[in-house]
């Protein structure tokens, strides 16, 4: 058997229709996921960017720190990583170890409230390659991740709870969409990272 199918052979993954997705809720014990968050919290630079929306510099609703192996030019911008930290780099060595692909970056997502949020998208960016594999570990509050389907409108719902592993697979970021939608409901902060593998020659 190949490496491949052995992957998908694992009960924590589920072919959910033009793409796979992982979910294991338990992938760190809750003191690990309690070191990991507050060890995060405190050492990565974490900044809020500005984005572009109706022609007008809006901030972001949530902080963000980028960490990776080497720099990447995205619309004619080079962007330059910060480096990784010990934490960053064991918690990849655990994600590489289940998603079976290497990963040489790291987005990091702080959520400080429920007013923070992400939009929907896909996670379709040239530089990540045809079918990326993007591992996402929840560290904090529980949050509702949701996939949307663009063709069929099916929905999924997942209680991305502290300490869990989630990872999008195969044909999935073609066919889906997914958030973080804001709620009224009183949240903490929540840490989240989506390790990636870059491709820097992809343009
Ligand atoms: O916070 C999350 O769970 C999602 C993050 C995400 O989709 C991204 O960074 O692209
Ligand atoms: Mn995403």
């Amino acid at each position: 058997m190949d490496k491949q199918s052995n992957l998908f052979e694992s009960s924590f993954w589920q072919n959910v229709g033009q793409g796979k997705i992982y979910y294991q809720p338990d992938f760190l014990n809750h003191a690990k996921a309690e070191y990991y968050f507050s060890r995060l919290r405190a050492t990565l630079p974490w900044y809020q960017e500005r984005i572009m929306m109706f022609g007008r510099s809006v901030l972001q609703p949530r902080l963000q720190a980028w960490h990776g192996d080497a720099a990447y030019t995205y619309s004619g911008l080079t962007m330059v990583p910060n480096h990784w930290t010990p934490e960053l780099k064991e918690l990849r060595e655990r994600c590489e170890a289940i998603a079976q692909v290497s990963f040489n970056s790291v987005l990091a997502n702080l959520y400080r409230n429920g007013q923070d949020s992400m939009g929907w998208h896909q996670d379709n960016e040239p530089e990540l390659g045809t079918n990326p594999v993007i591992a996402s570990l929840n560290l904090g509050e529980t949050r509702r991740f949701l996939l949307k389907n663009l063709h069929c409108k099916t929905q999924l719902e997942y209680e991305l709870s502290p300490g869990s592993l989630l990872i999008m697979a195969g044909e999935l970021q073609h066919h889906w969409k997914h958030a973080i939608p804001k709620t009224a409901k009183p949240k903490g902060e929540r840490i989240n990272l989506t390790f990636r593998h870059i491709i820097h020659d992809a343009s």
